[in-house]
C-alpha cells in the first residue's frame, strides 16, 4: 500500500515498481482541482516477474491524501481498510467450512511518502504513522528524492530518524537477532536500515543513457537513473520488497501484527455479530456501504472517547467538590473554636 500526501510520486513509483502501467494518474482537469474527491483506496491485483519468480501482487493507492480538511477521518478510513482485512481473516478461520476462494488481501508493506520538505516530520506525518504502524510494517519513503542534495538528502535522513524515535513510531525497521541471525543477514538489515528513509526517485519515462534506454528524469543539467544506486535506492527498496524481505514482512504481519489484532479483537468481543467476511472476489473500488460501515465505526469511537472524557470530568468535578466540602467544614470548625 502506497500512502502520502498528494502529488508526492504514489501513482508513479507503484507504476515504475510494477514497470507496468497498474495504475492510471489521477485526472488532472485543472477545473476540477478545486474540487475535492475525498480519499479513495483502490487494491488492483497483478501478477508482476520481479527477482527471478512470478509474484501476485495486490496494491493499493490511495489518492487524495491530505486533500481534505479532515485528516481524521482519511486515517480512519486506511486504518479502517487495513483492520478489514484481518476482521476477513479472523472469520475464516472461525468457519467451519473453509471458503477455497478465500483470498488474503492484508497489507504486508505500507510505503509512507514523507514530502521533500527538508524539515523533518510533520504534525500529520507522526499523527498517521503512530496510528497505522501498530497495525501495519510500515517503510517511511523520501519522495522526490532528486530534489536534495547529497548533503541536504543526508540532513533530511538524520532528522526523520530522529523523529521516528523521539516519537517512538514502530516502523519496520529490517529487524535481525544479532546473537541468532547468520553474518550475511545482519549485513544486509544493517545496510538496509542505514538507508531509512529510502530516497525514492520514480519515474514513468525512458531516457537515452550512454546509448541505453533507461527509466529517468531527464534535466537540463543531467538524468537521475532510477535503478542507479549511486542516485537513489529505488531498486534496494525494490529487491527488499519482492525479495529479500518478501517473507519477512508476511512473517511480521502474520505472528505478530495479526496475532495483536486478533487478541485485541477477541478481547473486546470479537467480530460483530452476523459478520460475513470477503465472500466474493476482492472489489476493484472500496465500495459506498464499506465507506458507510467504517465512518460509522469512526463515529462510535469517537463517542466510546467522549463519553470517557465526560466521565473523567464529572469524576474530577465530583472530587473537588468533596475536597471544597472537606475545607469548608474544616474552617467551619476553626471558625467556631476562635468564637469559644
Ligand atoms: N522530481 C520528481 N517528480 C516526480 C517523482 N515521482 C513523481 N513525480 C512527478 O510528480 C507528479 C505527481 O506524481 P503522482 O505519481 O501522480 O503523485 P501521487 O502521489 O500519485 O498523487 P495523488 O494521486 O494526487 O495522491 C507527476 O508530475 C510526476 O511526474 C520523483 O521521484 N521526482
Ligand atoms: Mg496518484
Amino acid at each position: 500500500m502506497v500512502v502520502g500526501a498528494s502529488g508526492t510520486g504514489k501513482t508513479t513509483f507503484v507504476n515504475t515498481l510494477c514497470d507496468t502501467n497498474v495504475i492510471e494518474h489521477k485526472d488532472n482537469d485543472p477545473q476540477a482541482a478545486n474540487i475535492e474527491t475525498g480519499l479513495q483506496i483502490q487494491p488492483v491485483n497483478l501478477e508482476i516477474e520481479a527477482e527471478g519468480m512470478r509474484i501476485g501482487l495486490t496494491v493499493v493507492d490511495t489518492p487524495g491524501f491530505g486533500d481534505s480538511v479532515d485528516n481524521e477521518y482519511m486515517f480512519d478510513e486506511i486504518l479502517g481498510f487495513l483492520e478489514r482485512q484481518y476482521d476477513d481473516i479472523l472469520s475464516e478461520e472461525t468457519r467451519i467450512r473453509r471458503n477455497p476462494r478465500f483470498r488474503d488481501n492484508r497489507v504486508h508493506a505500507l510505503i509512507y511518502f514523507i514530502q521533500p520538505t527538508g524539515h523533518g516530520l510533520k504534525e500529520i506525518d507522526i499523527e498517521l504513522l503512530r496510528k497505522l504502524s501498530p497495525r501495519v510494517n510500515v517503510i517511511p519513503v523520501i519522495a522526490k528524492a532528486d530534489s536534495f542534495s547529497r548533503q541536504e538528502l543526508h540532513d533530511f535522513r538524520k532528522r526523520i530518524m530522529e523523529d521516528i524515535e523521539y516519537y517512538g513510531i514502530p516502523i519496520y525497521n529490517f529487524p535481525f537477532d544479532p546473537e541468532e541471525d547468520h553474518p550475511d543477514t545482519i549485513a544486509e538489515n544493517s545496510e538496509l536500515r542505514s538507508l531509512l528513509p529510502f530516497a525514492i526517485v520514480a519515474s514513468e519515462d525512458s531516457v537515452l543513457v550512454n546509448g541505453e534506454y533507461v527509466l529517468g528524469r531527464a534535466y537540463p543539467w543531467g538524468t537521475v537513473e532510477v535503478e542507479n544506486p549511486e542516485h537513489c535506492d529505488s531498486n534496494r527498496l525494490r529487491s527488499a520488497l519482492f525479495g529479500t524481505h518478501l517473507n519477512d514482512l508476511k512473517e511480521i504481519t502474520h505472528d505478530f501484527l495479526y496475532e495483536n489484532y486478533r487478541t485485541e479483537r477477541l478481547s473486546r468481543g470479537g467480530l460483530p455479530q452476523g459478520y460475513q467476511g470477503d465472500q466474493s472476489a476482492p472489489s476493484e473500488e472500496f465500495t459506498a456501504s464499506q465507506s458507510v460501515r467504517l465512518r460509522e465505526e469512526a463515529l462510535r469511537r469517537e463517542e466510546e472517547k467522549l463519553r470517557e472524557i465526560e466521565l473523567r470530568v464529572q469524576r474530577e468535578i465530583m472530587e473537588k467538590r468533596q475536597e471544597l466540602q472537606a475545607k469548608e467544614e474544616s474552617l467551619r470548625s476553626l471558625e467556631s473554636r476562635a468564637q469559644q
